[in-house]
């Protein structure tokens, strides 16, 4: 896996031996822009992270995170050191999606649409869906190590890619300021998936730090 520099140019995502980022070791890229043009010489339209890319066929598979998520859950077995571990196990699926749905428009969506709200009004009760989520989901977590019982699901993945950003970037810049993370016990939720992150605080903290928040 490669990890773009979190800090872009006007050339956009780059890979950089830099703390939090690594060099394109599939390519030699420098930047991301040149998967999408060998891919597709005529594209013009957005470049972004994530990428899933064939190092056989030399083209990008994907860039839609829900897409390589669940690629990885159901097209990887034949590889996968853990083949029988289920992320969205057949039985739970209308419920997962269910939260699913309720977890993009609330939180990881919701952060973004209350911090480029164009009112205070509308910041404030977006904000305020980010937090009743939360809450709920808590309140869910009190009596279950994980938001479905006693394994994590693919949920658990699509809610940490935002919490563990949510105190040291959304809870400030995007003005969602209820509560932080830490307060909450679904902290133990990013704690518990933590190790398999896909991020980097190092990149994180660069990030936060040079420039204003938008991915
Ligand atoms: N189609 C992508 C969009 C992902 C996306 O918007 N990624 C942001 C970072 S979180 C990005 O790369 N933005 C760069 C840009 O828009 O120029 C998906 O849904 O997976």
């Amino acid at each position: 896996m490669s990890v773009v520099d979190p800090i872009r140019d006007e050339s956009g995502w780059a890979f950089r031996d830099v703390p939090g980022a690594t060099p394109d070791p599939a390519n030699g890229f420098t930047y991301l822009a040149e998967a999408y043009r060998a891919t597709d010489p005529h594209y013009h339209g957005r470049v972004t992270v994530p990428v899933l890319w064939d190092t056989h066929a030399h083209a990008i598979v994907s860039n839609s995170d829900d897409d390589i998520m669940r690629m990885f859950e159901t097209e990887f077995d034949a590889f996968a050191r853990k083949p029988e571990l289920a992320l969205y196990p057949v039985s739970l699926r209308g419920e997962i999606d269910a939260l699913n749905d309720a977890i993009y428009e609330t939180i990881d969506d919701g952060v973004y649409r209350a911090g480029f709200a164009s009112s205070q009004a509308a910041n404030e009760s977006t904000a305020y869906r980010v937090f009743e989520t939360l809450d709920a989901l808590d309140a869910r977590l009190a009596g279950s190590r994980y938001l479905f019982g006693a394994a994590p699901v693919e949920t658990a993945w699509r809610l940490f890619v935002t919490l563990i950003r949510f105190d040291a970037v959304y809870h400030g810049h995007f003005k969602c300021n209820l509560r932080r993370i830490v307060d909450y016990r679904a902290q133990q939720l990013t704690v518990s998936v933590s190790a398999t992150a896909t991020g980097s605080a190092t990149g994180w903290a660069r990030r936060t730090g040079s420039s204003s928040p938008d991915g």
